[in-house]
C-alpha cells in the first residue's frame, strides 16, 4: 500500500494514540497492519546502508512455505532523518539480505593468506581457536598488542571485549579518512563539533549557501539532500565550489571550478572582503567571537587580484559571492562537509569555514547551523567496563596534537609494521574494506602480512575480510537489534534497530559474537548479561533498560521506530536560549589561544599545494548516489543501477589525445602503478587539469560475483598521501595520474 498521509491518518484513527497534534505524521506498525486486515507486519528499524541511519519500515510478508520475508523497505515518516523516504542504497537493503555471496558461516583460514583458503567451522570452534591465539598473544605482548579498525555499529561491542583485554587500541577510517578535521577543527574554533551524525545545517531556511566540495545529490544523505531540495525550490542562491560541475553545482546560482588544491586562498579572500566591505554581522562578532583585530590583519594580503590568478577562478565572481554571503548573513550557511581529508593542510581550509560562519553570524541563526537540541540523555551503562584513556596511549594519540582519541588507522597500521612504541600484533576488522578505505593499500597488505592474527567481523567476503584467518559473519541490520540510537536533529529522539526477520544461515550478531568471546577469554563479567530469558535475548532486554532509562516506552519505540523528546528543540540564538562555546575565551576563537599554543598558525595561512607536471591530471574522487564507499558494490539491486565507475576527462584534453567518449583506458599514477581498464567520460563537467571517478569499485575478491572485476578501484591510485600535522587526517588527492589509451 502506498505511503499517503491520508493512510497515515486511517492508522492514527485506529491506533491508541491518534490523538497526536494534526500536522504530525502519523505512524503505527501496529495500526498500520490492522487497517490493511491482511497478512503482512510492518517493523520499524534503522537503514545501515550508509551511517545516516535513516529510520525505515520493513514490510513483511510469509512465503509460500511460511517463511517471512521482507518485500518492502520504506521511510519512517516519524524520523528527522528520512522524513518519509529512504534513498536508493536504502531502500537496496533487501538485496543485501538476500545477497547469496554474503558470508554463512564461521570460517578459519586454511592456506596462504588471501589465497582464499577456508575452513566452515562451528561458532565454538571459532571462538575457541581465536581465544587461544589471542591469549598468547596477550601473554607475549600484553593486552594492548590487541587492536581494532572499526566503521559501524558491530566496532562499538568490539570495544568492549578490547577494554576488557586491557587495549584501547581502536582506529576509525571515519577519522582520518574521512570526517576527524572537521570535527576536531570546529571544536577548537567552536568547542562544538557543527555535527553529530548529521550536520547541523538549516539548508531549508538558507538564503545562500555555499557547498565546498560538498556534491549533495551524489553524496546521499537522505534527509538532507531532501532539505537540499526544498532550498533549491525556495529559491536559495547556491554557491558551488568544485572543479566538477557536480548535480550540486547544475543547481547552483553560481559555480566556481576552482583549481584543485586552492580552496584556502578563495575562503581567506572571501573573508578578506567580508571583513573590508564591512558585509560581516557587528554585532555577533562583537557578542560572540575573540580575535577579530588579528584576523582582520592576518587576511589583508588575499585580494581578489591574487585570488583569482591563484584559484583559476574570475575575480568578479569572487567578489559577488563574498558580496552575496554578506547581503544575506546570518541566513545562509557555508556548509562544514564531510569527507575533508584532501591536500595535507586541512585544517586550515576548515578553519576558514568555520570563521566565515562565524563572521556571517550564521551557528545558531535560521538558514545556518541551529543548535544543538537540549538537555542530555542520561547515562547508561550497565554491562560495558570503563575505557582506558585512549589519549593516553602513544598509537592512539600520534604526533597529532588535535587528534583527540578517535585513534588514526595510518599511525595503527605503522606500528603493526614497526612494532613501535609497542608491538601489534591482533587486528579486528569490524566492517570495514581497509584496502579500499586506507590510502596506499600496499602499506595496509603490509600491515595484515605482519599480524599474527587477523579476525574480521563483516557481512560480506571482501578482499579484506577473505585476508582474515578467523572470519565471524555478522547478520545484515535487517536482522538485528542494535544499540537504542540517540538522534540530535533539530530536536533529540530516540530511535531503534530491531529485526525484521531471523538471521539467514549461522550469522549472528556483532553483540552476541563479542560477548561469546568475552566468555572464551574468561572475562563472562563483560559479556552481555540476560536478565531473565535466553543468552539471544540479552540485548534486547539491555535495550529495553536503557528505553527505560532515558524515560521511552519500549513498546511504543518498537511500534513506531523513533520517538522524540519533548521541549528539547530549540534550534536558535534568542535572548532565553543563548549559545555556549567551550573553548579556552568561551567565544568562537577566530584567532585560536590552542593553535597558538602548540606553535600552529592560530589565523590560517594560505599554502599552495603541488600542481600535476606535465602530461598528468590531479586524481580526484567521489561519491556514487546509489552506493556507499565500497559496500553496497556486490549488492544486487544498486549493482543493477551502477556496475561501474568511469574517469571524468574534460572534452578538450580527450580531444588532445584522441580519446572517445565511452572509450576504455588505463590510468598510470605517478608511482608508475597502473589502473585496469575503465571506460572515460568525456565531458565539460569537469576542468582541464584533473580527472575524476566514484570511489569503492574495482573489487578483487572473487566471491563478490557481481562487484569483482567491476570498474577501477581509486584506492590503488592512492599511492602517496599528505598528513595533516594538526588532526593526523590522510589527505589524498595529491596523486597525480596519465592516461594511456592501449587497454
Ligand atoms: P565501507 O566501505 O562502508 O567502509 O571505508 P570502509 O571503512 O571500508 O564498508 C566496508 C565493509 O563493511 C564491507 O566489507 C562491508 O561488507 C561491511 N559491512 C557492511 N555492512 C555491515 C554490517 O552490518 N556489519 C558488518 N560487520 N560489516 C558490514 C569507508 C572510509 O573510506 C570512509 S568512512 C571514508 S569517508 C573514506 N572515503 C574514501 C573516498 O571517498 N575515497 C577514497 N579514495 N578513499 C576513501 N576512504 C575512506
Ligand atoms: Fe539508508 Fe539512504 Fe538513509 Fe543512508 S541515506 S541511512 S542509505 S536511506
Amino acid at each position: 500500500m502506498a505511503f499517503s498521509r491520508r493512510n497515515f491518518l486511517k492508522y492514527a484513527a485506529i491506533s491508541a494514540g491518534g490523538a497526536a497534534v494534526a500536522d504530525t505524521p502519523l505512524f503505527s506498525a501496529r495500526a498500520r497492519a490492522a487497517a490493511e486486515g491482511g497478512t503482512a507486519r510492518y517493523v520499524p528499524t534503522s537503514c545501515e546502508m550508509c551511517f545516516w541511519k535513516c529510520g525505515a519500515i520493513a514490510k513483511v510478508e510469509k512465503d509460500k512455505d511460511g517463511k517471512d520475508v521482507v518485500v518492502k523497505l520504506e521511510g519512517n515518516p516519524l524520523h528527522p532523518q528520512s522524513m518519509g523516504k529512504l534513498c536508493a542504497r536504502g531502500q537496496g537493503g533487501i538485496g543485501q539480505l538476500y545477497d547469496p555471496d554474503r558470508l554463512k558461516r564461521p570460517m578459519i583460514r586454511t592456506g596462504k593468506r588471501g589465497d582464499g583458503q577456508y575452513k566452515e567451522v562451528s561458532w565454538d570452534e571459532a571462538f575457541d581457536f581465536t581465544a587461544k591465539k589471542l591469549k598468547a598473544i596477550i601473554a607475549e605482548h600484553g593486552g594492548h598488542s590487541v587492536s581494532m579498525i572499526s566503521h559501524g555499529s558491530p566496532g562499538d561491542y568490539f570495544t568492549n571485549l578490547l577494554n576488557a583485554l586491557g587495549s584501547g587500541n581502536i582506529a576509525f577510517p571515519s577519522f582520518a579518512q574521512c570526517k576527524g578535521i572537521r570535527d576536531a577543527v570546529w571544536e577548537l574554533t567552536y568547542g562544538h563539533k557543527p555535527a553529530t551524525s548529521c550536520e547541523r545545517v538549516d539548508l531549508r531556511n538558507s538564503k545562500v549557501m555555499v557547498l565546498i566540495g560538498t556534491h549533495l545529490g551524489e553524496n546521499m544523505h537522505n534527509s538532507q539532500t531532501q532539505e537540499f531540495a526544498e532550498a533549491v525550490g525556495n529559491g536559495c542562491k547556491i554557491i558551488c565550489v568544485d572543479p566538477r560541475f557536480s548535480t550540486a553545482a547544475s543547481k547552483s546560482w553560481l559555480w566556481l571550478p576552482i583549481k584543485p588544491g586552492t580552496d584556502t586562498a578563495l575562503l581567506l579572500t572571501w573573508i578578506n572582503i567580508i571583513i573590508s566591505e564591512e558585509l560581516y554581522d557587528k554585532a555577533y562578532v562583537d557578542q560572540y567571537t575573540s580575535g577579530f583585530e588579528q584576523l582582520k590583519e592576518a587576511v589583508k594580503e588575499y585580494t581578489p587580484e591574487w585570488c583569482a590568478k591563484e584559484t583559476d577562478l574570475h575575480e568578479a565572481d569572487i567578489v559577488a559571492a563574498a558580496q552575496e554571503l554578506g547581503r544575506y548573513a546570518p541566513n545562509v550557511v557555508v556548509h562544514p562537509g564531510r569527507h575533508l581529508a584532501w591536500y595535507g593542510n586541512d585544517s586550515q581550509r576548515v578553519r576558514a569555514m568555520a570563521i566565515l560562519n562565524a563572521l556571517l553570524g550564521t551557528w545558531g541563526r535560521p538558514g545556518g547551523l541551529y543548535l544543538p537540541p537540549k538537555g542530555k540523555f542520561a547515562k547508561f551503562n550497565d554491562s560495558a567496563p570503563d575505557y582506558p584513556d585512549a589519549e593516553e596511549d602513544p598509537v592512539i594519540k600520534g604526533d597529532y596534537p588535535f587528534a583527540g582519541g578517535e585513534g588514526l588507522t595510518q599511525v595503527l597500521r605503522e606500528t603493526i609494521i614497526t612494532g613501535e612504541p609497542y608491538p601489534v600484533k591482533a587486528l579486528f576488522v569490524c566492517g570495514s574494506d581497509l584496502l579500499r578505505a586506507l590510502p596506499a593499500p600496499d602499506i595496509t597488505r603490509k600491515a595484515i602480512d605482519n599480524l599474527d592474527l587477523m579476525v574480521a567481523v563483516d557481512i560480506m567476503p571482501s578482499e579484506t575480510t577473505m585476508l582474515a584467518d578467523v572470519i565471524l559473519p555478522e547478520c545484515t541490520y535487517l536482522e538485528r537489534h542494535d544499540g537504542l540510537f540517540k538522534i540530535e536533529t533539530r530536536e533529540s529522539g530516540v530511535a531503534i534497530r530491531q529485526p525484521a526477520v531471523e538471521p539467514m544461515y549461522d550469522t549472528k550478531p556483532a553483540w552476541w559474537i563479542a560477548s561469546e568471546l568475552c566468555k572464551k577469554m574468561g572475562l563472562a563479567d563483560y559479556a552481555v548479561k540476560s536478565q531473565g530469558s535466553s543468552d539471544m535475548k540479552a540485548w534486547e532486554e539491555r535495550m529495553k533498560r536503557q528505553a527505560a532509562a532515558w524515560g521511552i516506552s519500549w513498546e511504543e519505540l518498537a511500534d513506531k521506530g523513533y520517538v522524540s523528546i519533548p521541549g528539547s528543540s530549540a534550534p536558535y540564538i534568542t535572548a532565553d536560549n543563548q549559545p555556549s562555546f567551550k573553548t579556552y575565551s568561551g567565544k568562537i576563537e577566530l584567532y585560536s589561544t590552542d593553535l597558538a599554543d602548540y606553535h600552529f598558525d592560530p589565523v590560517p595561512k594560505y599554502e599552495p599545494t603541488e600542481q600535476p607536471g606535465e602530461g598528468m591530471y590531479r586524481l580526484i574522487y567521489g561519491r556514487s548516489p546509489v552506493h556507499t564507499f565500497s559496500r553496497t558494490i556486490n549488492s544486487p539491486w544498486l549493482w543493477e543501477l551502477q556496475k561501474e565507475n568511469q574517469v571524468w576527462l574534460n572534452k578538450k584534453e580527450a580531444e588532445r589525445l584522441g580519446l572517445k567518449d565511452r572509450q576504455y583506458v588505463r590510468l598510470e599514477n605517478q608511482d608508475q602503478v597502473k589502473s585496469g581498464p575503465v571506460q572515460v567520460k568525456v565531458t565539460e563537467r569537469i576542468r582541464r587539469d584533473c580527472v575524476y571517478m566514484v570511489h569503492g569499485f574495482g573489487h578483487k575478491s572473487p566471491s563478490l560475483s557481481k562487484a569483482h572485476g567491476s570498474g577501477v578501484d581509486d584506492q590503488l591510485l592512492i599511492t602517496r598521501y599528505k598528513v595533516d600535522p594538526i588532526t593526523g587526517g590522510t589527505g589524498m588527492r595529491v596523486n597525480f595520474v596519465k592516461i594511456i589509451k592501449e587497454v
